[in-house]
């Protein structure tokens, strides 16, 4: 009788498969309305003897029956947490996937080579919009009223709703010059800033795309002159270009300079053309509310593909967009980051 329920508690302890159903197993033995709580109480119906003799079997087997569902439980977390490792295991011993590290695209790291000289020689590198009003982007640039820039065939207007404070439209801005003009209007000279970035203009073919990259810079202050813009300029090119490329300067026009300048280089016993600048027209210096009889600067402009075109040597603008690996492999620089 009293092995018996021994035998039956370890039978039903080692069918119970998880710790809940130990649980419930356990409470039919050894709960408070369990079978050996009713053992203990039938216990007070015996006879003083007796029930000394049976208080004790019935502490013996509840002893034994506690072991064994101390033993069962210790049996399932092992056997769960045997489980777990089985299904949880990851093989640390396994070859990692291989990631391709990027590079930088060609026109980056022209624009990368451009800014590192211009900074070494005391440039400030800013960013400003790319939709623009036509104060910043013609008006205050000197530009006559009737100039064909501001026409619709050269210049992106945005539709509608986007107009300026005057009514005007909003357009994507044709140079970088607006950084410049906003910095000037947000400062006081000593201003040396340099400013690269997208621009748009109505144009497509085998040098031009309807977006481009230019860098802008201009220095203004006290004594800026048109020695320091040959200073500088010639020393864009040979650090861009290298130090022995011959450098010519040849009078040009721009209505936001007075005089105006075209740099050429020298490349296989002829000239290139390679940026645009001038000493800052006194108009545009008048717009941003900076007197041009105190301070005076110059002012550059440079396409980043046309560089780039010349410095690696690509026939055609296109290659730029069309994001093709095998071309843009031929061009990575392992030394700009
Ligand atoms: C070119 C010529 C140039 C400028 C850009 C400039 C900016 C301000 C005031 C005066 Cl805020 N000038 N910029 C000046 C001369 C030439 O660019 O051929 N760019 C591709």
């Amino acid at each position: 009788m009293a092995e018996e329920l021994t035998l039956q508690a370890e039978h039903a302890a080692s069918e119970a498969e998880s710790l809940d159903d130990l649980r419930q197993v356990r409470s039919r033995f050894l709960g408070k309305k369990g079978v050996l709580s009713q053992r203990l109480k039938e216990l007070g119906s015996l006879e003083p003897e007796q029930r000394k003799i049976q208080g004790q079997l019935v502490h013996q087997q509840k002893k034994a029956i506690e072991q064994i569902f101390i033993s069962r439980e210790d049996e399932l977390k092992l056997s769960l947490y045997q489980k777990r490792l089985d299904q949880e295991r990851i093989d640390v011993t396994l070859k990692g996937r291989y990631i391709a590290p990027g590079a930088l695209h060609p026109l980056e790291t022209t624009v990368r080579i451009v800014l590192g000289v211009l900074q070494r020689m005391g440039f400030e590198v800013e960013e400003g919009p790319e939709v623009e009003d036509a104060f910043h982007n013609f008006d205050a640039l000197n530009f006559p009223p009737d100039h064909p820039a501001k026409e619709m065939q050269d210049t992106f207007f945005l539709a509608e709703p986007f107009k300026d404070k005057f009514g005007a439209p909003s357009l994507l801005r044709t140079h970088t010059s607006p950084v410049q003009i906003r910095a000037m209007e947000d400062r006081d000279p000593p201003l040396k800033i340099v400013a690269p970035g997208k621009v748009y203009r109505c144009d497509a073919d085998v040098t031009h795309s309807p977006m481009f990259h230019q860098i802008e810079g201009f220095w203004v202050d006290k004594h800026v002159t048109f020695r320091d813009l040959k200073g500088i300029l010639t020393e864009l090119i040979k650090g861009v270009f290298g130090e022995s490329i011959p450098v010519r300067f040849r009078p040009s026009f721009f209505p936001f300079t007075e005089p105006s300048a075209e740099v050429d280089m020298g490349w296989q016993n002829g000239w290139l053309e390679v940026l645009g600048c001038g000493m800052i027209h006194p108009n545009v210096l008048r717009a941003v509310d900076i007197d041009p009889n105190v301070y005076q600067g110059f002012a550059f402009g440079l396409g980043v593909e046309r560089f780039a075109m010349l410095r690696y040597g690509i026939p055609d603008i296109r290659l730029f967009y069309e994001s093709d690996v095998r071309f843009l492999r031929q061009l990575q620089d392992p030394l700009i980051r």
